[in-house]
């Protein structure tokens, strides 16, 4: 008996240094020292032993008890401190790394060009106009010279409400209330969101920015008009953009003139992006036709005015080359993230 409470002692101690978890421990705690362990079985057998051997055995075998006991608390609480060891290492946060920077969002390009171009006219002391996108036909049409059976006036182009009530397709109309309700010397833009029935395409689409720009005050000449559109496509395309005036025909404008601005991708030699031309048609403009000052109760022989309206989209789709308008309104993070 002696020697195989020897042998368990050997044996336990050999086992418990291969121990890597609690749960082998634990195990083996149960299998050596349990109710049903190897050491009671053992034990078990001390009934047998002469007078003289039981003492002797009890005592050794408790000895061994005590001793496996010791160790197994031991191994626990090795064992924890390589766990929590273990945790600090894995569940350390280096407090000196860089932090994550939120991704900051953009402006949408035609936000950015639209402030741009607000801010380029702010500079020189223009107010920014506003008015309503449901607009009478007065204001879209009737005010700006265009007679009721004018063909601009035609369901196929214009959204209407009612009879009389439509979606405005410029804003042109904000102009009208500016000089219905203020008296000159009058310099704003109105830049805004309209409407016109088109079907969607690369270069179309039913809702559409446009910026338009008036000036009426006494002795308003086209040379202010020139000034004006070369100080904006300068300062927008850089300062060797020049601007082209091409005879045209609006009925809110007499004289009008469709404006062309140098091809910024050959500088006038004639390339691909402008087909060849040198120039770009960018926009329409003219003096303020006298039966619009006259309709607003501006006396056109005291006054006069320039206009001109631009296409936001055109005018951003030139700047960065875009070829598709249908991009600047699907909000594809893989597109919009380039700007
Ligand atoms: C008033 C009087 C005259 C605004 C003007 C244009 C020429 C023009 C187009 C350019 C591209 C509209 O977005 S677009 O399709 N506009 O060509 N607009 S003159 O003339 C006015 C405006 C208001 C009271």
């Amino acid at each position: 008996m002696k020697q195989a409470l020897e042998k368990i002692e050997l044996a336990a101690r050999e086992e418990l240094s291969r121990i890597a978890d609690p749960a082998e421990l634990e195990a083996l705690r149960i299998r050596f020292l349990g109710k049903k362990g190897e050491l009671t079985a053992i034990l078990k057998q001390m009934a047998g032993l002469s007078a003289e051997e039981r003492p002797v055995i009890g005592q050794l075998a408790n000895r061994i008890r005590a001793d496996i006991e010791e160790a197994v608390s031991e191994k626990a609480a090795q064992l924890k401190a390589e766990a929590s060891e273990r945790k600090l290492k894995e569940e350390r946060i280096d407090v000196t790394l860089p932090g994550k920077a939120p991704k900051l969002g953009k402006l949408h390009p035609m936000d950015a060009v639209m402030r741009e171009i607000e801010d380029i006219f702010i500079g020189m002391g223009f107010d920014i106009a506003e008015g309503p996108e449901v607009e009478y036909d007065y204001y879209n049409f009737e005010a700006l010279n265009l007679p009721p059976d004018h063909p601009a006036r035609d369901t196929q182009d214009t959204f209407y409400i009612t009879d009389n009530i439509l979606l405005r397709t410029q804003t042109s109309s904000v102009q009208i209330h500016v000089m219905e309700n203020r008296k000159p010397p009058i310099r704003i833009i109105s830049p805004g969101r309209v409407y016109r029935s088109d079907a969607v395409d690369a270069t179309h689409s039913p809702i559409f920015h446009q910026i338009e720009g008036l000036v009426v005050d006494k002795g308003i000449t086209m040379a202010n008009l020139v000034g004006t559109l070369d100080m904006l496509m300068k300062r927008l395309y850089g300062d060797e953009c020049r601007i082209r005036l091409r005879p045209h025909h609006f009925p809110f404008t007499e004289p009008s003139a469709e404006v062309d601005v140098l091809c910024f991708n050959c500088g006038g030699k004639g390339c691909s992006m402008c087909k060849g031309e040198g120039y770009v048609e960018l926009l329409g403009a003219g003096m303020v036709h006298p039966k619009v000052l006259a309709n607003c109760g501006i006396d056109p022989e005291v006054y006069s005015g320039f206009a001109f309206g631009l296409g936001l989209e055109r005018i951003v789709m030139r700047k960065y080359g875009i070829n598709d308008m249908r991009l600047l309104y699907e909000n594809d993070l893989r597109f919009l993230e380039q700007f």
